[in-house]
């Protein structure tokens, strides 16, 4: 295909929840949505980085700089483009992970359109639904975690993660253990751990409440520590921020330092490497599940896709759009018996809805060949 011309959309979407981590208290989504034009038709892709570069060194404004300026006019300089060629058209601007995934997504739904295969086709999904889980932040109080996770529960979801940090671990896990003793439950650190004894104490305390996993203790660069934290804790590590890629994927597990991945496609730089990463995964007999970074419905359907491929074997953080917009920019993903769907039409199987798009929208920039 040939790329005629790419649209760089910021819309702010109000949180239903707002949503608390060791990294700061998110009110609402400033989400980063890109168009492609082609010559074969439209694609849609969403940038997952956040306003501010709290959860990874990526941020939105910079996401949009280093599209604008060094990763579009390079797939502007390939001839017969297509979603296997971004990743080798891109490869000599370092890092930018979540940038580069967004391009890829969209060149992906407009390739995909293009043809009619859906996204969970290409990817090699094996299921028609997939289970759901949902992440809940930090709360004041235990009382008012509890009142969310009641909710939660009622609504279906078949897993709960909480967020911790230090000061904020062993009593509210307790409290949701002792209430709910046979739900699948993991907390979900984002690096706010060190292998300080006061530290890993707390994590070790974990161990007597049957978790599924802890996500992400120790910084992202420190897998070797997570090598370590393994032989003094006994729930299974699961890696997020510090698996980039297949090849790191494949160092962190056969270092020790994970017996479960999180897999999220803005992370990897993209759902074909998502998908690389699953297959490692697999081979090793690693457990993967499908992170969440708030997308808006275009997020969530491809995520949906990845889910159904046959190594995702743990509820992801896939959650309704409800859990977190209302109205969400797609048509809604309702909860089925704690399932979504994964989506059956070409490409990404949902076009943003244009009234509420009208709504949110903050900014519109349109980014064209120079010629
Ligand atoms: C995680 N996601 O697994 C992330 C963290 C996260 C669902 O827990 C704005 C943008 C706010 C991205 C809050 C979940 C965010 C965000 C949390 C990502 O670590
Ligand atoms: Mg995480």
């Amino acid at each position: 295909m040939r790329l005629d011309a790419v649209e760089l959309r910021r819309v702010g979407l109000p949180l239903v929840t707002p949503f608390r981590t060791s990294f700061g208290l998110q009110l609402e989504r400033d989400a980063l949505l890109v168009r492609v034009i082609t010559d074969v038709g439209d694609g849609w892709g969403e940038c997952v980085a956040m306003a501010e570069p709290l959860y990874s060194s990526e941020y939105a404004d910079g996401a949009q700089h280093v599209m604008r300026d060094h990763l579009i006019p390079r797939l502007f300089a390939i001839e017969d483009l297509d979603a296997a060629g971004v990743k080798p058209a891109l490869s000599a601007v370092r890092g930018h992970p979540m940038a580069k995934a967004a391009l890829e997504m969209a060149i992906l739904d407009a390739e995909l359109r293009s043809f009619g295969q859906s996204f969970g086709e290409r990817l090699g999904a094996v299921r028609d639904v997939v289970d759901c889980g949902v992440s809940i932040g930090i709360f004041p109080t235990i009382r008012e975690l509890l009142a969310q996770v009641d909710g939660y529960l009622d609504e279906g979801y078949k897993r709960i993660k909480l967020k911790i940090e230090p000061g904020w671990d062993v009593e509210p896990v307790r409290a949701v253990r002792e209430r709910w003793p046979d739900i699948l439950l993991q907390v979900d650190a984002n690096a706010a751990y060190s292998l300080a004894d006061g530290h890993v104490t707390a994590l070790a305390a974990l161990d007597s409440f049957e978790l599924l996993l802890v996500e992400q203790p120790l910084p992202e660069d420190d897998v070797a520590g997570h090598a370590v934290l393994a032989t003094r804790i006994a729930t299974p590590i699961c890696l997020d921020e510090s698996i980039l890629s297949a090849e790191s994927a494949t160092d962190a597990i056969a270092r020790g330092a994970c017996s479960i991945v999180n897999i999220k496609a803005g992370r990897v730089g993209g759902y074909l490497e998502a998908a690389r990463v699953h297959d490692v995964c697999r081979a090793a007999g690693v457990a993967v599940w499908c992170g969440g970074m708030l997308e808006t419905g275009l997020g969530r359907a491809a995520n949906l896709a990845l889910a159904g491929m046959p190594g995702f074997t743990l509820p992801g953080d896939t959650s309704g759009s409800d859990r977190y917009y209302r109205p969400d920019i797609t048509e809604p993903f309702v909860l089925e018996d704690g399932q979504l769907r994964v989506p059956k039409g070409p490409g990404l199987g949902v076009w943003p809805l244009a009234d509420v798009l009208a709504v949110a929208t903050r900014s519109v920039e349109v980014v064209r060949p120079s010629t």
